[in-house]
């Protein structure tokens, strides 16, 4: 059986590795950071997901899963990297092409490289060009992007059963990664080129986001009309053509307010609506901030309870949450005194996290800006005489 390299062990990458190698595939699994190549080598996770520590656990106690800090030889090498973005929207490839450089040390005739990770277009070919590059003695390589597509919370079952979009940057290279990922994908495989593929997975996140900040316009025209936003998208999506999203208090996580960036740099003067989103998604928060600053004036001193602080209902994610950084700017706006709920967190640093209990006792202000399942059973007489800010539908 074929030898794989996999590089980068995070959310994909560990699941990916350990996945393989439980199929039987003899797999080293590659990471810069020392102590999570010493946590994995002695069966441990360094993320929380589901079911994935049993998985880890057993790959390495059959020996198919070992890992180190430098790429070993292989026949598969798969990239999953983080591609994240620099302060002027800018996609950050470094992780990427130093990957890239990595390989090249131990790549040989005949080895397929794939990028798992999410890319501005164009970059599997950069991909090759660094490679090439540095082995010019090798002719027979082969590339291909496969972009992961899995949910955090469900990654174990989203890697096996989800279609996945191949393109290589020729026949050869597509057809080679077909073969592999029939090895262990029970999904569709869905043939296409590099570049194809690329915009593809940026495509599926962006149209999310698109279609979120109409959610979130939306809602900011019926708070001016006096109309209920929920009733509104609820009698429009009984049209058997239309879904509009939810709104919600900004839009969060790691990937949606990520990947149309990557699409507005590659095509700035094409992306007027893609930018728009962007702009209408990151300011909502700016907004429910100030209309809970207008529902403060009524009080001398206000208590505001905020319901939530994950980026979305039921997970302890925080990266990048809107929720986050409003209990944070009204915190230091000091327009009263803000306490917090957030039933999947113990603590966070300069917020006053309490019990939802006695949250609901002492708030004047509630905040709904998660809709974690706890918050849906409030029953409706906690809420009277209370002055109530659902921003995500909590009770909808
Ligand atoms: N949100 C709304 N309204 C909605 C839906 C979502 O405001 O109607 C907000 C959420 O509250 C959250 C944000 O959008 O703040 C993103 O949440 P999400 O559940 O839509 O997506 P992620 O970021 O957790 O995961 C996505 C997934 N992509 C899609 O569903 C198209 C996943 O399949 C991708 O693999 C992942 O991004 C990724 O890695 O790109």
């Amino acid at each position: 059986m074929e030898k794989i390299c996999v590089l980068g062990l995070g959310y994909v990458g560990l699941p990916t590795a350990s996945l393989l190698a439980t199929k039987g595939y003899s797999v080293s699994g590659i990471d810069v950071k020392k102590e999570v190549v010493e946590q994995i080598n002695q069966g441990k996770v360094h993320i929380v997901e589901p079911d994935l520590d049993v998985m880890v656990k057993s790959a390495v106690q059959s020996g198919n899963l070992k890992a180190y800090t430098e790429p070993q030889p292989a026949d598969i090498f798969i990239i999953a990297t983080p591609t994240p973005f620099k302060d002027d929207n800018q996609p950050d490839l470094q992780y990427v092409f130093s990957a890239a450089k990595a390989i090249s040390k131990v790549v040989k005739d005949g080895d397929l490289i794939i990028l798992e990770s999410t890319s501005p277009v164009g970059t599997t070919e950069q991909v090759q060009k660094i490679i090439v590059t540095e082995c010019p003695q090798l002719s027979n390589l082969h590339f291909c992007h496969c972009p992961e597509r899995v949910l955090p919370g469900r990654v174990l079952h989203e890697l096996i059963d989800n279609d996945r979009v191949i393109g290589g940057i020729d026949e050869q290279s597509t057809e080679k990664a077909m073969e592999f990922y029939q090895h262990f994908v029970r999904g569709e495989l869905l043939e296409t080129n590099a570049r194809t593929a690329e915009l593809a997975k940026l495509v599926e996140n962006t149209s999310r986001d698109v279609n979120i900040a109409f959610a979130n316009e939306l809602s900011i025209v019926c708070d001016q009309l006096g109309i209920d936003v929920w009733e509104l998208i609820a009698l429009a999506n009984r049209h058997p053509r239309v879904n509009i999203l939810r709104p919600g208090p900004g839009v969060g996580g790691h990937c949606i307010a990520v990947d149309p960036w990557f699409i507005v740099s590659s095509a700035p003067d094409a992306t007027q609506l893609v930018q728009t989103a962007r702009k209408i998604n990151d300011s909502k928060p700016n907004w429910v901030v100030d209309r809970i600053t207008d529902k403060a004036k009524r009080f001398k001193d206000p208590v505001i309870g905020c319901l939530g602080l994950a980026y979305k209902p039921d997970i302890d994610d925080l990266r990048e949450s809107p929720a986050l950084s409003i209990a944070r700017r009204l915190t230091a706006m000091k327009i009263g005194k803000v306490i917090v709920c957030e039933p999947n967190v113990t603590a966070v640093d300069g917020l006053d996290l309490l019990p939802l209990d006695t949250l609901l006792d002492k708030a004047d202000i509630l905040v709904a800006l998660v809709g974690h399942r706890q918050f849906k059973r409030i029953p409706m007489g906690r809420l009277e005489e209370k002055i109530v800010l659902d921003t995500c539908g909590v009770w909808r």
